[in-house]
């Protein structure tokens, strides 16, 4: 028990931080470093927003299906801490005077990481994305996680509320077939978190993310 502590205390440090233990051994680590610069120690490079020795095998995988540029450029996300700004979601942002009824997306996104659990500890590894977005209390969002479903490649989709609220779940899609769909009208004024992932760590895909903004009524 208590090296699960330790490494569950070490994890959250290291998602504040970036700083990586090569000691912890069997457990890939959340990379350090900011978006699209993402830093590992010596011997290790970031894939899925970890630090690993090698690429995972889904890696080559899916980048050869689709690029990857996008993926790369938000990585690290692995944490809501290190979730990625979705472009014109931030609160203010003069380049964005389109804030309403404009789909906006992204398209060259993969959830690939080393698969790894520790049921026991809670421990849920592979390469989870995190994004944010802020929204005006009664602004409504869509959001949609376009990929192809298939078994072993079955991707999620959950809202949750911001570190003040415990990252409570306000919304969630798990299907099982193509694409994932959440609409929400937010109940506070602050940051939200979208949360993509595999339905268990060995479920990679590519994916598109894609949404829109609708003014409170
Ligand atoms: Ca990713
Ligand atoms: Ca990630």
């Amino acid at each position: 028990m208590k090296r699960i502590f330790i490494l569950l205390t070490i994890v959250s440090m290291g998602a504040l931080t970036g700083c990586y233990d090569p000691s912890l051994g069997e457990f890939p680590f959340v990379c350090g470093g900011a978006h699209g610069n993402p830093e590992c120690p010596e011997g290790y490079n970031c894939y899925g927003g970890q630090c690993l020795s090698k690429a995972p095998a889904c890696y080559s995988e899916m980048f050869g299906l689709i690029r990857g540029d996008e993926d790369k450029d938000f990585e690290p996300n692995n944490v809501p801490d290190l979730a990625y700004t979705l472009v014109c979601g931030d609160e203010i942002n003069p380049n964005c005077p389109l804030r309403y009824g404009v789909q906006q997306q992204y398209v060259r996104l993969v959830i690939c990481g080393e698969a790894f659990t520790d049921p026991a500890a809670g421990i849920y590894g592979g390469d989870r994305d995190y994004y944010r977005i802020y929204l005006n209390n009664g602004e409504s969002i869509a959001i949609t996680l376009v990929y192809n479903y298939q078994m072993g490649r079955d991707l999620d989709m959950r809202l949750l509320a911001d570190r003040e609220l415990n990252w409570a779940q306000l919304k969630m899609s798990q299907s099982t077939n193509d694409n994932e769909e959440i609409t929400h009208t937010a109940e506070y004024t602050g940051w939200h978190f979208i949360e993509i992932k595999g339905k268990t760590p060995s479920d990679n895909n590519g994916y598109a993310l894609q949404w829109t903004l609708t003014a409170a009524q």
